[in-house]
């Protein structure tokens, strides 16, 4: 962006000398330049909505000047920016230009937030490491907290950084500074969330350097402040937060705007901790265009706050210095209204996305984890490396019977998987709630205790091996757990969450619908975040009752983006976890809790390389009469049921075992039912609206000619599952409903 130098003529004072909190005059009037820039794309693009041209607009009136003081005291491409809509000038600030924001306003293909994806003021700048946000307010809060972590974790461990060939690793340029910071801000509405909340608790806890800004203009749409915030001031109730540095200032004046800035950016470079920046701003427009304020606000307030305006107190504030005059200012605005107008122009000229390319970037288009690549045998001579020379620490929740047998539990094998792609990969992380041996560590070393590692001991001994920073606990906050791995897998780390029970997945599903399978897609492919999340799932337990039971599978292969897997033996759960570790896509894996340490499906340590390609169904057992489909629990009782069929009746079912949900091996689905002409689809889910609806749906679509009979599905009932066996029993899908449902099939 151009710059327009002090007037020589304009000498009082010796004004280029005078310092305003450090600022020189040269940076007062570039500061001026980008507040009225942001202000006038601001108004063009109103302009151009009215005229039909663009289809929403979001201002960042009123709070040009926090933006710009922002900008002044962090380094673009150095330090790292959650913004949110109103940073428009932050965003220019930095680097970017109108252009490129006008494109983002007509959905130009060339956006370089989103390709047309998103609506305009949803920010993301590779180069200058603003980070892509979405609409849903609140949630890039986690995800800045993740990304510090990702900083300090990448200067402790620099070697992580390096890249590797055949995994994600090679796809991911990862720079990290040692004492950068991560900026983030939201309005005042938006710390009403919990996420915010959670946020700023492992921010404090952890003294990481975040700048959080809050952008408190006093309405969040319509409701004003004292709605949100209790006593109506939010610095006030975060106060109490340990390690954080404190500001609350008027962020309509650029001068006490940037000092405050530079006061936190220096506590939080420093490695102090975190900063809180409350900074009290105007709202002089609408909440967008969507909206009339005058619904809801009096003129009396309205003008008020224009007596604050940023924009013409920075006018008033030069011209009364002698920094510039009205030619000066003239000048500026004329340059300003020149560049946007011939931007605007070239915007609207700019070639649109193409309709094909819609699917582009739902998934990694480097890293397909369908293919051959990821299709491994087990090495079944494999000497166990995870274990050696650490029996006792390295796995101490192994079950005697298991250490007698070669054949190893889901349990087993999952934790061995986990503890060889970490020796491989010092990217990987796991956290969740217990997955330590035991956060108060100094017991480990005097060797007190033995170590928890898991409420069902998954993780055991992974803590004590890579130690403390690689294997923790996280505070009982499933957003929390979500958000802050999507911010560390975005900086090219690869966590491995943990979600306890899938009945607790919930308060991270802003996080895991929103956010985590859709960050490429709606950055064209300029960020991924490639997390792998372990959520232990399911029923039969006997006593697991309501919320220790559920499943809900589709609710998550109805997210694009998202890879689903369910394993149900432990061959099949290492080589999934592997494959799921090593792609380049987030992966949602479902470990049936029942499966664990059940005697059906153990297998031998199959190495460190055993891979499972994604979408490839395996036949647990060949037939001609009859197609079941299942996975996770249902397998071995589908199994169950099929040989007695069998023997009883000689009816031949062939057994599919799906083994990942989405995507899903359709070629084998379809190959078995023009052999059986019948299908039954089995399922742990309550029925309706289930899993099996889909594939019972595609098979009457384009298997229509082949069927012999109707497409059957055999879940559990429409309800919760209940604690009392008997109930349990009655509820979930057991091996004598299968069979009746097989039989009755066969017979049609
Ligand atoms: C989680 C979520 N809930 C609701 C909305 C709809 N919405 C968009 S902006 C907004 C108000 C936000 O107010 P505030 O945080 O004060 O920011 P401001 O717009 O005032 O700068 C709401 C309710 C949303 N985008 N995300
Ligand atoms: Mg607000």
């Amino acid at each position: 962006m151009a710059t327009t130098k002090v007037d020589p003529k304009l000498s009082a004072n010796n004004i280029a000398k005078k310092a305003y909190q450090g600022l020189t005059s040269q940076q007062l009037i570039n500061a001026y330049r980008i507040m009225f820039t942001s202000r006038r794309v601001d108004d063009r693009e109103i302009l151009l909505k009215r005229q039909q041209k663009v289809f929403f607009q979001i201002s960042g009136a009123g709070h040009e000047a926090l933006g710009v003081a922002a900008a002044l005291a962090l380094k673009p491409g150095y330090d790292w920016f959650y913004p949110y809509y109103r940073d428009r000038a932050l965003c220019l600030a930095l680097g970017a230009t109108t252009l490129e924001m006008l494109m983002g306003a007509v959905g130009a293909a060339d956006d370089p937030c989103s390709g047309g994806r998103q609506m305009p003021s949803h920010w993301a700048y590779k180069r200058l490491n603003v980070v892509t946000q979405s609409s849903a307010t609140g949630t890039q809060i986690l995800q800045a907290v993740g990304c510090a972590e990702a900083g300090r974790y990448l200067a402790r461990h620099p070697k992580a950084s390096q890249k590797a060939e055949g995994d994600y690793r090679q796809f991911k340029d990862v720079q990290f500074q040692g004492d950068e910071i991560t900026y983030v801000s939201l309005g005042d509405g938006t710390t009403s969330e919990g996420e915010f909340w959670e946020a700023l608790n492992t921010a404090s806890n952890l003294r990481l350097p975040v700048i959080f800004c809050v952008q408190d203009n006093q309405y969040a749409i319509s409701v004003p402040v004292e709605v949100q915030t209790s006593g109506g001031n939010i610095s006030r109730l975060v106060s109490g937060f340990p390690n954080f540095h404190f500001e609350e200032f008027d962020g309509t004046d650029p001068v006490v705007a940037y000092a405050a800035f530079k006061r936190a950016a220096e506590y939080c470079r420093g490695g102090h901790g975190p900063a809180f920046v409350h900074a009290h701003v105007i709202r002089p427009y609408s909440h967008s265009l969507s909206d009339d304020e005058r619904l809801y606000r009096p003129d009396s307030e309205r003008q008020a706050d224009a007596a604050r305006d940023p924009v013409p107190r920075l006018q008033m504030f030069l011209l009364r210095e002698g920094i510039l005059d009205e030619n000066g200012i003239n000048q500026i605005e004329k340059e300003v209204e020149e560049q946007i107008q011939a931007d605007a122009d070239r915007a609207l000229d700019a070639p649109v996305p193409q309709p094909e390319t819609i699917y582009h970037y739902v998934y990694s288009p480097d890293l397909d984890p369908t293919s051959a690549a990821f299709d491994t045998r087990p090495a079944l001579a494999a000497p166990e490396a995870a274990t050696e020379g650490k029996p006792a620490a390295a796995a101490p929740n192994k079950t005697s019977q298991t250490k007698a047998s070669p054949n190893k539990t889901m349990a087993d094998l999952i934790n061995t998987t986990l503890r060889d792609e970490m020796r491989r990969d010092e990217r990987i992380l796991i956290f969740g709630e217990d997955v330590a041996d035991a956060s108060r560590e100094e017991y480990l070393k005097q060797k007190l205790i033995k170590g928890k590692g898991g409420v069902f001991k998954l993780t055991g001994g992974l803590q004590i091996e890579f130690g403390s920073d690689r294997v923790f606990n996280s505070p009982l906050a499933e957003a929390a757990i979500v958000g802050r791995a999507t911010g560390m897998a975005t900086r090219g780390l690869k966590p491995v969450v943990e979600i306890q029970f899938f009945d607790y997945i919930w308060p991270a599903m802003m996080q895991l619908r929103d956010e985590l399978p859709i960050i490429r897609w709606r950055s064209n492919n300029a960020f991924s975040a490639p997390v792998v999340v372990r959520v232990a799932i399911g029923g039969y337990l006997t006593g697991g009752a309501i919320y220790h039971s559920q499943c809900g599978e589709s609710i998550f292969t109805h997210t694009p983006g998202l890879r689903v897997v369910f394993p149900s033996n432990a061959l099949d759960a290492a080589g999934l976890l592997r494959t799921a570790i090593r792609c380049d896509d987030p992966v949602l894996f479902l470990e049936h809790k029942r499966l664990y340490r059940e005697t059906y499906g153990r297998a031998p340590y199959p190495g460190p390389d055993y891979m499972v390609p994604f979408g490839k169904a395996k036949i647990v057992q060949p037939g001609n009469d009859l197609t079941v489909i299942a996975y996770g629990a249902v397998v071995p009782r589908a199994l169950q049921a099929a040989q007695k069929l069998e023997r009883e009746h000689r009816v031949s079912v062939e057994l599919l075992d799906l083994r990942s949900l989405n995507p899903f091996d359709w070629d084998a689905i379809a190959a078995s039912v023009k052999k059986t002409n019948r299908a039954l689809i089995a399922y742990e889910d309550s029925l309706s609206w289930g899993y099996g609806a889909e594939i019972a749906a595609r098979i009457a679509d384009k298997l229509f000619h082949h069927l012999d009979a109707p497409v059957k599905r055999i879940a559990a009932t429409d309800t919760f599952v209940a604690y009392q066996p008997i109930l349990e029993n009655a509820i979930l899908p057991q091996a004598s409903d299968l069979f009746r449902a097989m039989k009755e099939l066969a017979e049609f």
